[in-house]
């Protein structure tokens, strides 16, 4: 069972999810309240109905457009070179950055390449958690990211002061409990957990808590809620959520799989339930890489996760089929970018080239990092 925390309308603010204000509105109680795995999605559908995102719209300036992207390549290629630079990519950033990274991954395999690669400057492509998990564990290297305002709605949704507050009410209640945090939240956040998981180690991180304390699992309440499903371990969710696997549609999914059948449909666990019970595979990136790699006759897969997840797929089983599964239509009937990550989608060839050309942005040390380091590397390095 799993009890979702934290739907504070003040802290959601109208910036993309009302429709938890509505759930607390209805409740009664500002703080909290809600919910548990339900049997027919009907409780995610409802929640739907409700929520009014505003989706992301992608518009690439110019300026940014005009540049040949051989030209870029070669000339991050050189600096580089120049600058003693590896360039990391994550499997959503566009397929064009991950050809020309060192190395690709998930927040965890790259968090680890970060601490292994010998060259004294990292080009991190993908949003600021990441970049900024790098620069903790390790410190002695300059981290730059082509752009520091890829954010992250999931780190968004749970700022340090309010998740500082919570914990002490539920002390004060008198729980006994262990704050397990997933890796998309700042850095501020990971200093007041007791354990980072990512899409990779979660089910591995859960099992070193001791059995007899409750868990507060921030930020996202679908992966707690999989996760507590998948463990059996009773969590307290905060009722957070990413703003791109919020928005599967769980009806152009059931068609696409009656147009596809013996389709195999593979979701991230940051879906909502709904999707992941219709779901045969369910799993962080690099699962779903060593999954289709695993398969040798050609299958056709309904991909629901970030849309440029498609390309580490294609490049490493290529003998099947993907289809990636879309966002919610608008309301008024257009297709959405939705299953495209906007923070993501700031990671551009020209960004790279600056960021190496100008040494900025970089993700610069921060005293309170210091504070998330030991946690960081009890989690991920050990
Ligand atoms: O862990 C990560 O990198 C995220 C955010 C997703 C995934 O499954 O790779």
């Amino acid at each position: 069972m799993a009890v979702v925390v934290g739907a504070d309308p003040v802290a959601w603010s109208g910036r993309w999810d009302p429709g938890l204000a509505g759930q607390v509105a209805e409740s009664g109680d500002p703080r909290c309240i809600l919910s548990v795995p339900r049997e027919n999605g009907s409780e995610t559908n409802a929640f739907h109905e409700r929520t009014r995102m505003q989706l992301p719209v992608l518009t690439p300036r110019a300026a940014e457009i005009e540049e040949d992207p051989l030209d870029l390549m070669d000339e991050i290629d050189v600096l580089k070179k120049e600058q003693d630079a590896a360039i990391l990519a994550h499997f959503y950033v566009d397929g064009d950055l991950q050809e020309i990274a060192d190395f690709t991954g998930d927040s965890l395999k790259l968090a680890r390449d970060a601490t292994r690669i010998p060259n004294s400057t990292i080009v991190f492509c993908g949003v600021h958690f990441m970049g900024e998990s790098a620069k903790i564990l390790s410190p002695e290297k300059t981290v730059l990211m082509p752009d520091l305002q890829a954010g992250c709605s999931l780190a968004d949704s749970c700022p340090a002061d309010r998740l500082a507050a919570y914990q002490a009410e539920l002390r004060a209640q008198g729980h006994d409990f262990q704050t397990v945090a997933y890796i998309n939240t700042t850095a501020a956040v990971k200093s007041l957990c007791d354990w980072i998981v990512t899409s990779g180690n979660a089910r591995e991180i859960i099992d070193r808590v001791p059995a007899d304390k409750e868990i507060l699992f921030v930020p996202d309440q679908h992966l707690g809620r999989y996760l507590s499903s998948v463990t059996g371990r009773p969590m307290i969710l905060w009722a957070g959520s990413c703003m791109v696997h919020e928005v599967f549609s769980i009806q152009d999914l059931l068609r696409a799989k009656r147009n596809h059948p013996g389709s195999i449909v593979m979701a991230h666990p940051e879906c909502p339930a709904n999707i992941l019970e219709i779901s045969d595979v369910v799993g962080g990136t690099e699962k779903m890489r060593n999954y289709v790699a695993s398969i040798p006759e050609k299958k056709i897969f309904l991909v629901a996760t970030e849309a440029n997840m498609i390309h580490p797929l294609k490049k490493i089983a290529p003998q099947h089929e993907y289809i990636p599964v879309p966002g919610i239509m608008t309301s008024t009937g257009e297709t959405c970018a939705c299953n495209r990550c906007p923070h993501m989608a700031r990671n551009t060839l020209q960004k790279v080239r600056d960021c190496l050309k100008n040494r900025s942005p970089e993700i610069v040390w921060q005293p309170y990092f210091a504070q998330a380091q030991d946690v960081l590397r009890r989690s991920l390095l050990k």
